[in-house]
């Protein structure tokens, strides 16, 4: 049965917002991003969606609406709009709360399209936890919305079910044999720009399509940038969002052996190229050329 919602949405410096994610399994975060970087976004994805459904109109190819979204995504993954995204500096704050201070962003991140006239159980994913799908537990889930949704076409959780440990499955569903009943929530409260974050064991589903709006969100993942992976994680690869102050000792040392002495009476400093993300060290600066090259 689904609930109509208490649910409070969080701010980046909000201590309850940590606690939901303990206790609940999921939060979600509003005054994240700059409001005109999603509308700007969205405009961007909306025209690559609706250059492919019009050469599908046009009988080029059938309609796919799962494909293109993957195509969609892996062109968005290489503009200067999502690196603006993943580098907001609220997110890896809220990123670094979970994670600690040396934050990995997983690659492939999924793009969400949910029209109303589509099919695609890949995007209309019944309840399972991300752990089925070999996402590691210290690795937290994070769907930015790009568009409102309605009461039809957002996502819904099980609130603590995370806590309840990895629920069995049989063919993609949750195992019959487990199958205790747990709380619904249908977040349909979040609005374009909100960040929803979920635990990976946590119960969760698409709430469905609605027959007129369409949905848009991304799916990423992030992490601690040590530790084990899965073979899942290892696959999708890293890049790394922050660098924390231990971190960034050992890099102006040089080297994880310690050598002794490699800049003793010279410049202590970290190579320029990586001077955004080691932002406690000093580098020689000058002029920040990738601003005259920078695309959307
Ligand atoms: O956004 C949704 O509707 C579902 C996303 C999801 O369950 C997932 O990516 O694991």
């Amino acid at each position: 049965m689904l609930a109509r919602s208490p649910v409070r949405k969080r701010t980046v410096d909000d201590r309850e917002a940590v606690i939901d994610f303990v206790q609940q399994g999921f939060v979600i975060y509003e005054d994240v991003f700059d409001t005109d970087l999603i509308a700007i976004s969205l405009e961007h994805l909306m025209i690559d969606y609706d250059r492919l459904s019009g050469l599908a109109r046009d009988g080029q190819f059938p309609v796919d609406v799962n494909g293109w979204s993957v195509a969609i995504m892996d062109a968005f993954a290489r503009t200067g709009l999502y690196d603006q995204i993943i580098h907001t500096p609220k997110l890896i704050e809220i990123a670094k709360g979970y994670v600690g201070p040396d934050v990995a962003w997983l690659g492939h991140d999924g793009l969400f399209i949910n029209v109303p006239t589509d099919t695609d159980p890949v995007l209309l994913k019944g309840q399972h936890t991300d752990v089925w799908t070999g996402t590691g537990v210290n690795t937290v889930f994070a769907a930015l919305f790009f568009t409102d949704v309605d009461a039809y076409n957002g996502l819904t959780v099980c609130p603590g079910s995370h806590l309840q440990g990895l629920r069995p499955v049989r063919n993609r569903a949750i195992h019959p044999d487990w199958d205790v009943p747990f709380e619904q929530v249908n977040l349909d409260m979040v609005r374009a720009g909100d960040l929803v974050v979920w635990h990976a064991l946590l119960i969760h589903s698409t709430t469905g399509h609605s027959d007129k709006n369409t949905r848009i969100s991304m799916t990423s993942r992030f992490r601690a940038n040590d530790g084990d992976m899965t073979s899942q994680e290892r696959a999708l690869g890293t890049r790394a969002l922050s660098v924390g102050p231990l971190n960034q000792v050992l890099r102006l040392v040089g080297n994880d052996r310690l050598t002794p002495l490699r800049t003793y009476g010279g410049y202590v400093g970290v190579d320029r190229r990586m001077a955004g993300l080691y932002d406690c060290s000093p580098y020689h600066g000058g002029v920040d050329y990738s601003q005259y090259l920078r695309g959307v």
